[in-house]
């Protein structure tokens, strides 16, 4: 999918080029935690968004982030913040704690506080025209961060900046056939689905069951939600086991937080995570690179969180009035037991 979209990656360079220069002449720049309106002498909210008569003002980016469930979100909200503060962006950042009613909340006082362009991590796919309207009746420009939306008019966001968790899932896949080549079926395969209806848990597991296909003796028997957290990884993993004494062959969990819970529930019934049940995970976080390093994880799917110098460019360039690309993808790899102990020392997240 990344060589698919050559436009898309050729762009995605030339925004970190652009970064790392813009990086180079950043000023430090405080970000309020709170969205609501608040006094600010800076500019007058009643300007337009263009540059105050006679001054630079800087630009000012709404983001409402969806959560605070897994080690993946917390790399990007960092990475959010500190782009922000080295493109002299001011951030109003909002956490909406998984809710959606909170996001349309945090983006309503966006709205309100006349910001100069919104970006929002959206926890589920669907449920966004209205918000996204009022957005675009006042004039201000919307960027899908990290996660998709479905919405039948798509002008209603200028660019979807994130991974391709259909392609994400496909990786997945594709290391189970590998592995599995030489081995006679049945396999069978527990699913630790991340948050109901968010768009990587749709599209991880469409992707996942595309390449599997292929492989009739291949089935997923057990899938559940887990929300992508550590607790309920451990939780739903453990009911796995009760329901199937233990017959699993093979785990996919949605992100890696969830392995890392899964880990200890195999552990906890006796069985060698790794070992006795092959486990895939999705993001690469440094706890995972180390479960790998350690042969309990056997292959970790890269999902990119470091989004915010993409992000704040794209912000840049929004307010510039220049046009950006429907759709920006960050590069990925797949990482496996070989490399694990090459790649961990590596990890920024
Ligand atoms: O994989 C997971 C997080 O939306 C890509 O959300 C993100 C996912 C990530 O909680 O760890």
């Amino acid at each position: 999918m990344l060589g698919s979209n050559r436009t898309g990656m050729a762009l995605v360079h030339l925004l970190i080029v652009c970064c790392v220069l813009l990086a180079g002449c950043s000023r430090e720049a405080a970000a309020p935690a709170d969205p609501r309106p608040e006094a600010d002498e800076s500019r007058s909210p009643d300007l337009p968004s263009e540059a105050i008569a006679g001054e630079k003002r800087r630009i000012v980016l709404g983001f409402s982030q969806l959560g605070s469930e897994s080690d993946w979100r917390n790399a990007n909200t960092r990475s959010i913040r500190e782009a922000a503060k080295e493109a002299d962006i001011e951030l109003l950042f909002d956490n909406a704690e998984q809710s959606q009613e909170k996001q349309i909340e945090a983006i309503r006082r966006f709205i309100e506080r006349k910001v100069d362009v919104i970006a929002f991590a959206p926890v589920i796919e669907t449920g966004w025209e209205d918000i996204l309207t009022e957005a675009r009746q006042a004039g201000i420009p919307v960027i899908l961060s990290d996660r998709a939306v479905q919405i039948s008019d798509p002008s209603l966001y200028v660019t979807f900046i994130g991974a391709d968790f259909y392609e994400e899932g496909r990786k997945a896949g594709k290391y189970l056939l590998d592995k599995k080549r030489n081995d006679p079926g049945p396999v069978i395969i527990a699913e630790l689905q991340g948050t109901e209806g968010s768009s990587p848990s749709i599209e991880r597991g469409r992707g996942f069951r595309d390449i599997i296909r292929e492989r009739p003796d291949m089935n997923i028997v057990y899938s559940a939600p887990a929300d992508f957290t550590v607790e309920k990884g451990a939780e739903v993993m453990r009911q796995f086991l009760r329901e199937s004494g233990g017959e699993i062959d093979v785990l996919f969990a949605h992100n890696d937080d969830m392995a890392l819970g899964a880990i200890e529930a195999i552990e906890a019934y006796g069985l060698r995570p790794g070992k006795d049940i092959v486990i895939i995970s999705v993001d690469g976080t440094r706890k995972a690179f180390e479960m790998m390093v350690e042969g309990k994880i056997n292959c970790v799917v890269e999902c990119n969180p470091l989004l915010g110098p993409i992000l704040m460019q794209a912000v840049r360039e929004i307010y510039e009035g220049r046009t950006l690309p429907k759709r920006i993808v960050p590069p990925e790899s797949v990482f496996t037991e070989v490399l694990a102990e090459k790649e961990v020392a590596n990890r920024q997240y």
